[in-house]
């Protein structure tokens, strides 16, 4: 039988089942989407700290971050401008691993995560719970591209990719919810692409 290209193969099967509403299918073509000058981060002055609503305020250096247990992301990214990249890796270390480390107190309900230059994005502590987010150096098995975040970014995959800070270096804990850069411009406050959470008012 002949095998129609598009409609076999690995990356294409089941593919429309893993585009949310409204999304397209980017391929290996992956946009860079910053809002203001990529700084560049050198590793040695970098650190991340998890901090606010935790019985312990805790810093990695970029040492100190790599030597916690890794752990690798396979799957689909999606931004709010409509692209999907889909069959993707990051590697790094789970959320999970820093928010036991530092000890969200009982009012902990959100985050903000920071990044260098200022960048901020909200998010409800649930959603970097339970193996859903990580702090990410490695892309597809090479060192994270500094116009992608690197040295290091949050990567949150199952929610909108503005909610992924790159070049992260606080993550906030909160006893309320706080919009973020563009939580402030009129974007949701959680973000989930399947929902079509895009703007403040989507459901
Ligand atoms: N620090 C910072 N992080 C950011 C942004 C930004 O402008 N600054 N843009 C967000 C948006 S809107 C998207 S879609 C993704 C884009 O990531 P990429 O440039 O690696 O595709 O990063 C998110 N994280
Ligand atoms: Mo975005």
């Amino acid at each position: 039988m002949p095998v129609t290209r598009g409609f076999s193969g690995r990356p294409r099967r089941g593919r429309p089942d893993r585009l949310p509403p409204g999304q397209y299918d980017t391929g290996r073509d992956w946009p860079v989407l910053t809002a203001e000058v990529a700084p560049v981060v050198d590793p040695a002055r970098w650190s991340l700290t998890v901090d606010g609503e935790v019985e312990r305020s805790t810093t990695w250096s970029w040492d100190e971050l790599r030597a916690l247990p890794g752990s690798t992301y396979d799957g689909d990214i999606h931004c709010v401008t409509t692209w999907s990249m889909l069959g993707t890796s990051f590697t790094g270390v789970s959320v999970d691993v820093l928010l036991d480390a530092a000890g969200p107190t009982a009012s902990a309900t959100h985050v903000m995560a920071h990044a260098t230059t200022g960048y901020t994005t909200n998010l409800p502590l649930a959603d970097l719970r339970g193996g859903r987010a990580w702090v990410v150096w490695e892309h597809e098995g090479r060192p994270l591209p500094a116009e992608h975040g690197g040295p290091v970014r949050l990567l949150v995959p199952h929610l909108y990719f503005w909610k992924s800070a790159k070049w992260v270096t606080r993550l906030e804990l909160m006893d309320r919810d706080r919009p973020g850069f563009w939580e402030t411009n009129g974007y949701h406050d959680r973000g989930d692409p399947w929902l079509e959470q895009r703007y403040q008012g989507d459901p």
